[in-house]
C-alpha cells in the first residue's frame, strides 16, 4: 500500500465590503441611505470524484483560493457572492488538518462534499445603520476574511506496477506518457525524490503504476535514495525495468539493477518483469536493429517521441 500525500494551503473568498451612498434622484435633494452590501466570498469545498484517481493535481500547485465577493454599490445593489471553489478527489481521500493534525472528513463517496474553508460574509451597506435619530448614516462594515487552512490529503493506493531503473533512464517520462500524470522530469539523477503514482486507463481495468526515484549501485543498503523506497516493490504484482538504449553497455546496466532487486529481496526477481528499452530516437537504425537482436525480450520505445508506448501499454495490460 501506498500513501499518495500532498500539502496544500486552501483560502476561501473574502466577503465583499458594504458601502456607504445616499439616493440621488430628482427632487429629492437630501436622499436617505442607499449602500448596498458586499457580497459573501467563495467557500472552498472536496468535492468526491471518480473522474480523478490519484492526488497528482495537487502536487505542484500548492496554494487553492475562491474568489472574493463584490463591495457593494449604490441603489442598495448588494455585491455579487462569489463562487465556491470545487477541488474534485478520489475516493478514499482522508482530508487533515495539517496544523491540529486533525482528520476532518474521509471522502467515500462520489459527490460527497466537504467544505473545508468558508468564505466570509459580506459587509453592510450604510442603509443598515439608519436609526430614528440618525437618518444619515456614514457608517459601513467590511467583509470579513475567508478561511485559511493548511490541509493534507492523503490517499491509500495499490501500485500494480513499478518502475524501476537507474537515473535518468526515463521512468517518469514513461509514466507521464502512458498516464498523464504530471512527474517531475530532469537530465539529470534523482529527478524523482518520492514515488509518484499514476493510473493507466484503456480497456475494462486501471492499472496503478508507481515511478520510484533511481536505483544505483548499493541502493539496497540505503545508498542514493535507498532503500526506502524498494520496499514498494513487494506489493506489486510486475516490475517495468526500464534502460536507457544509450547506456554503453546495455548488460551492465540492466544486471547492476536486478543485482540491487536480488540483495533487497530475491523474490523481487521472480515477479513478472518486462525489460523497456528507452531513448530509441537517439539511436540509428543500425544500432537499434543490433540492439533489438541483443534483447529480444525486451521493448524498445521512446517516451519522449511516444514511440512504440501503446506495445508497453498492453504488455502491462497483459501480465
Ligand atoms: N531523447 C530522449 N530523451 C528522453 C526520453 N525519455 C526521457 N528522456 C530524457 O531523459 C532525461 C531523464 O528523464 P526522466 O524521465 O526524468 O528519467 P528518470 O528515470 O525518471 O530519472 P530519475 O527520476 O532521476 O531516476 C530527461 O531529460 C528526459 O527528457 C526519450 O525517449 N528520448
Ligand atoms: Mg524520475
Amino acid at each position: 500500500m501506498l500513501i499518495d500525500s500532498v500539502e496544500i494551503t486552501v483560502r476561501a473568498g473574502r466577503g465583499g465590503n458594504g458601502i456607504i451612498a445616499w439616493r440621488r434622484e430628482k427632487y429629492v435633494p437630501f436622499g436617505g441611505p442607499d449602500g448596498g452590501d458586499g457580497g459573501r466570498g467563495g467557500s472552498v469545498y472536496f468535492v468526491g470524484s471518480n473522474n480523478v484517481d490519484t492526488l497528482s493535481s495537487f502536487r505542484y500547485r500548492k496554494v487553492f483560493q475562491a474568489a472574493d465577493g463584490e463591495n457593494g454599490r449604490s441603489k442598495r445593489q448588494h455585491g455579487r457572492a462569489a463562487e465556491d471553489l470545487e477541488l474534485l478527489v478520489p475516493q478514499g481521500t482522508v482530508v487533515i488538518d495539517d496544523e491540529s493534525g486533525k482528520i476532518l472528513t474521509d471522502i467515500t463517496e462520489v459527490g460527497q462534499r466537504y467544505r473545508v474553508a468558508k468564505g466570509g460574509v459580506g459587509g453592510l451597506g450604510n442603509p443598515h445603520f439608519a436609526t430614528a435619530t440618525n437618518q444619515k448614516p456614514e457608517e459601513q462594515t467590511d467583509g470579513k476574511p475567508g478561511e485559511v487552512k493548511k490541509i493534507r490529503l492523503e490517499l491509500q493506493l495499490i501500485a500494480d506496477a513499478a518502475l524501476v531503473g537507474k537515473p535518468n533512464a526515463g521512468k517518469s517520462s514513461i509514466i507521464s506518457a502512458l498516464t498523464g500524470v504530471e512527474a517531475r522530469i530532469g537530465a539529470y539523477a534523482f529527478s524523482t525524490t518520492e514515488p509518484v503514482l499514476g493510473v493507466m486507463r484503456g480497456g475494462d481495468e486501471t492499472i496503478t503504476l508507481v515511478d520510484l526515484p533511481g536505483l544505483i549501485e548499493g541502493a539496497h543498503r540505503g545508498k542514493g535514495l535507498g532503500d526506502k523506497f524498494l520496499q514498494h516493490l513487494r506489493r506489486v504484482s510486475q516490475i517495468i525495468h526500464v534502460v536507457d538504449a544509450t547506456e554503453s553497455d546495455i548488460k551492465i546496466a540492466i544486471s547492476e539493477i536486478d543485482t540491487e532487486l536480488k540483495e533487497y529481496d530475491p523474490i523481487l526477481l521472480e515477479k513478472p518483469k518486462i525489460l523497456v528499452l528507452n531513448k530509441i530516437d537517439l539511436l540509428n537504425p543500425k544500432e537499434l536493429s543490433s540492439l533489438k537482436k541483443s534483447f529480444s525480450q525486451a521493448l524498445f520505445i521512446s517516451a519522449q517521441e511516444k514511440i512504440n508506448l501503446n506495445d508497453l501499454r498492453e504488455a502491462i495490460q497483459s501480465n
